[in-house]
């Protein structure tokens, strides 16, 4: 996802360290140490180029992450549910704190070292103190890039008209995206097989539209949902989207008609988006027509998805237009 792509691998203190003495080594080695001036200008030069390895490397992860106050609503959210803003910002605080402390640390030996007679013994102290600033923030690290790897899967949501896919685990939500969109996602017979929310995309009259695939949500208050259903309602609520809630009436999904009803209208009443309600598995023997559903489909045998798709467009066209995703 384009916000989150220019974050590379966060490396760990280990690599740092390796990488910046055995620069800080091969520095030393061209060096010529026959007097006692060079000694001190070779010993000095270690201790700077191992410096400004580890200062450039870490300002560079702090740039690497955008500036979580000033992203979209969606994806402040997203952050917070997967890896939590709070907990990004101390990281990159204390790798930021590490950077400034090493090059302090750094100038105060240099000239310790110009004073000194035997110049390696201070910088020997001196790695060994930038050592264990990059130790004291090595959890941050690895936090770091845990978090670039869960943030690296959100996907690229653009400024196009979006269709949120809404509903109970199970329903047959990625089958409809994978059914209208180039999308594949994982479809299985079991609930929350959709673990995040994904994109699929497609195009009509040369517009481009994008479909948000969501995990299942369970009929329960805010406050008892897992961050995988969070996921579905932070979509819902800050995509500036039409809404597509589907309901399995044959009950094979595991869940019943009267409790997806009952998230249906609960998603109605905390959000106030253009919603169009589709019954799904119309294929089925146990399927039976729902009061208040005017479009039964079938994402296996193709029945009432074009007529889904013509009044989702329509619904696009009608709604306001206002992008602040
Ligand atoms: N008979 C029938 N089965 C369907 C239909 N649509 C989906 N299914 C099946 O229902 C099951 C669930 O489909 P998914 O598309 O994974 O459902 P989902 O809503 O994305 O599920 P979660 O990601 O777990 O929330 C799969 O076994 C699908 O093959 C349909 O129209 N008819
Ligand atoms: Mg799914």
């Amino acid at each position: 996802m384009i916000i989150f792509e220019k974050i590379h691998t966060v490396p760990t203190s280990e690599e740092l360290i390796n990488k910046a003495f055995k620069r800080a080594a091969k520095a030393m080695s061209g060096k010529n140490i026959e007097n006692k001036y060079s000694r001190l200008r070779a010993n000095e030069s270690m201790i700077l180029t191992a410096a400004n390895i580890f200062t450039d490397n870490l300002a560079n992860i702090v740039r690497w992450f955008p500036s979580f106050d000033q992203l979209p609503r969606f994806y402040y959210k997203l952050t917070d549910i997967l890896v939590g803003v709070e907990q990004l910002k101390m990281s990159l605080a204390s790798v930021d704190w590490a950077s400034k402390k090493i090059h302090e640390v750094a100038r105060v030996y240099v000239v310790k070292i110009r004073n000194s007679d035997i110049p390696e013994p201070v910088r020997k102290e001196a790695l060994g103190r930038i050592a264990s600033i990059i130790k004291s923030i090595n959890k941050d690290l690895l936090f770091l890039n845990e978090a670039r790897n869960a943030l690296r899967k959100l996907p690229d949501v653009r400024d196009e008209p979006t269709i949120v896919i809404a509903g109970y685990p199970n329903v047959g939500k990625s089958s409809f995206v994978a059914k209208v969109t180039g999308a594949r996602p994982k479809i299985a017979p079991y609930p929350f097989t959709t673990k995040g929310v994904a994109i699929g995309h497609f195009s009509w009259n040369e517009v481009r539209y994008q479909v948000m695939d969501t995990p299942g949500l369970l009929d329960r208050p805010m406050s008892e949902r897992n961050n995988i259903e969070q996921q579905a309602i932070t979509a819902i609520q800050f995509l500036d989207a039409v809404v597509m809630f589907m309901i399995d009436p044959s009950e094979s999904c595991g869940y019943l008609i009267e409790d997806q009803k009952h998230l249906l209208t609960e998603i109605q009443k905390n959000f106030n988006l253009p919603l169009l309600v589709v019954a799904n598995k119309a294929d089925k023997p146990e399927f039976r027509k729902i009061d208040g559903v005017v479009l039964n489909i079938s994402t296996i045998t193709g029945e009432g998805i074009k007529e889904v798709i013509d009044r989702l467009l329509k619904m696009i066209e009608e709604k306001s237009p206002e992008s602040d995703f």
